[in-house]
């Protein structure tokens, strides 16, 4: 019936997501990433926040009015959150302080969202560690 052919369209959407996915790099890889040219300036990103160790940018394809990147400058390793070691305490801690500070700088006060994808089951697409901000609009849960 309707019920049932609106299940087999939603299952046909997000098993063409997993082979979107399927075709990224691998997570165990530590490759460069779109990210450290972005680091490095080699191409442009639009930043609203930057420290010696941390840089912040509004995503490419904005999932909310505002929707901003937080990436260490240095990966050390931190492909995603799952290869986090005890010396990434302070990095990782210098992301979310970040992502409190951009949340204000940016008018977030009625409330935010804070998202790390990982791996292929956490939607990862690009692997440099990366703290989503999301905002202005109402969020909902649970998640996607
Ligand atoms: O899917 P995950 O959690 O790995 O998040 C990666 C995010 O990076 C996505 O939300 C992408 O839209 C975003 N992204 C990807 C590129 C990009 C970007 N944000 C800003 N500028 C970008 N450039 C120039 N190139 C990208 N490939």
């Amino acid at each position: 019936g309707v019920l049932n052919s609106h299940l087999t369209f939603a299952a046909a959407m997000a098993s063409e997501k997993e082979a979107a996915l399927a075709a990224a790099p691998p997570p165990s890889s530590d490759a460069p990433t779109i990210f450290d040219k972005i680091i490095n300036k080699e191409i442009p990103a639009n930043v609203v926040y930057e420290t010696d160790k941390v840089l912040a940018f509004r995503d490419i394809a904005p999932q909310a009015p505002i929707h901003i990147v937080i990436i260490p400058k240095v990966k050390d390793g931190l492909t995603g959150l799952s290869k986090a070691e005890e010396r990434h305490c302070e990095i990782l801690g210098q992301l979310l302080y970040s992502a409190k500070l951009i949340a204000k700088q940016e008018g977030l006060e009625d409330g935010f969202r804070i998202v790390i994808n990982d791996g292929p089951s956490g939607c990862q697409s690009v692997y440099h560690l990366h703290v989503h901000l999301l905002g202005g609009r109402q969020m909902n849960w649970p998640p996607g």
